[in-house]
């Protein structure tokens, strides 16, 4: 019997090559699609021809009762939210509903279909928050790991961290096996060209291409943890196979500037960023996360993850597939894949 998993958010980034990997270990899997007519929903499906679809929203409890109950999964991973930071200034209360209620009414609707499990005996229903390095925000130590405390800067990073800890909650209060990925930025020809990475790999094909002329960035001094997606869902799953449930930090332990990724991404396609770049200060926000940078040596022993992309291929196979993208648009008006899956 294949087991059976339901990944939420499945239209974005990670859901998209988590279903992708599920499948390829034999998983029968189902992903949560919102909406009437979400043109992400068709896209995937025509990728992922295994995939299949259940009805559902986070800001709605008797979806995900439903969905759940249809499904009857092995495993739920919830990777559904509003992802931009930015986007959790202007509109923070719907983001605290759908980043950190919804998670609360996934454990609701996991609990109510399966009732309580008691790992290790292995019944019920296993679920995977995705938890965030935003959480860290103010960082207190570096590099961080599992015990850091949190001191989240951003209305996202809040809500994410009432996630993960009623998720820690619903382990501690019912025995379920409910566990957070604290996973820190992991990008791929795939992500929203709303985040910086794509967006300056975008814009370094758009000039090498002649498209564009100019690229407006806010903090280019911000360090991050930047590793490749289809890594980091292969921790996401193994976070799932464990004998005991327990959050994890994933990262790559290696620390690269908002300057680095332009640097990297203009060289490859024979530029100079300093040329192109124009800082907008509008771009900069309320409240900064400066630097992050994981600790991810108890996932490294436990679960025997380890990344396989380091940070220079990552953006050089971002640039590559953005500069195929913008070729495609200038010479047949494709649509460039600068939304979300
Ligand atoms: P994306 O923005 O690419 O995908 C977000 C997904 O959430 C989409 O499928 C979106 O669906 C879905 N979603 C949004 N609102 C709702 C809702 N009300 N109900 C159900 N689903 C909804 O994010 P990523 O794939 O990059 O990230 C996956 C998760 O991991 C997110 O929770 C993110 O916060 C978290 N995370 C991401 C990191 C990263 O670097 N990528 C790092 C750490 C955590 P739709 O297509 O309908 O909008
Ligand atoms: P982040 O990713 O906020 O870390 O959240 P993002 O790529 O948006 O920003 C990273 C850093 O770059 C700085 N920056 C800019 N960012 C954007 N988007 N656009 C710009 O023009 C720009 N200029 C500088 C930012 O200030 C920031 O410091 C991502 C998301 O995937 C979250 O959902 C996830 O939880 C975290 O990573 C870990």
């Amino acid at each position: 019997m294949s087991k059976r998993a339901l990944i939420i958010g499945v239209t974005g980034q990670d859901g998209s090559y988590l279903a992708e990997y599920l499948i390829s270990l034999g998983y029968r899997v189902w992903g949560l699609a919102r909406g009437q007519a979400n043109p992400r929903k068709a896209r995937i499906g025509g990728l992922i021809p295994d995939l299949e679809f259940v009805d559902g929203d986070l800001m709605d409890q008797g979806s995900l009762v439903s969905a759940v109950d249809m499904v009857q999964p092995d495993e739920v991973y919830n990777l559904g939210a509003i992802s931009f930071v930015p986007m959790s200034w202007r509109q923070a209360e719907l983001v605290t509903e759908v980043n950190g209620t919804g998670v609360l009414r996934v454990l609701e609707a996991i609990r109510r279909v399966s009732g309580p499990a008691r790992p290790p005996s292995g019944g019920g229903i296993r679920f995977y928050q995705a938890s965030s390095s935003e959480m860290f925000g103010m960082v207190a130590e570096s590099p961080q790991r599992e015990s850091t405390p949190f001191h989240p800067r951003s209305p996202y990073g809040v809500a994410k961290t009432f996630g993960h800890y009623i998720t820690c909650n619903y382990r501690e209060s019912y025995g379920m096996y409910g566990v957070s990925g604290i996973l820190f930025n992991h990008e791929s020809p795939r992500r929203g060209a709303e985040f910086v990475t794509r967006k300056i790999t975008l814009a370094a094909a758009g000039i090498k291409l002649g498209r564009q002329d100019t690229l407006r960035l806010g903090n280019l001094d911000a360090v991050r943890d930047w590793g490749f997606a289809g890594d980091y869902v292969r921790a996401m799953h193994l976070m799932l196979q464990q004998d005991e449930p327990a959050d994890y930090v994933v990262g790559t332990g290696r620390m690269h500037s908002v300057r680095d990724v332009a640097r990297v991404a203009f060289e490859y396609v024979g530029l100079r960023w300093e040329d192109h770049v124009v800082v907008d200060p509008g771009l900069v926000r309320p409240a900064e996360v400066e630097t992050l940078c994981a600790d991810s040596a108890a996932a490294r022993e436990a679960l025997g993850w380890e990344p396989e992309v380091g940070f220079a291929e990552l953006i050089q196979m971002m640039v590559e597939s953005d500069l195929a993208q913008v070729r495609l648009a200038r010479d047949y008006g494709a649509e460039v894949v600068g939304t979300r899956w």
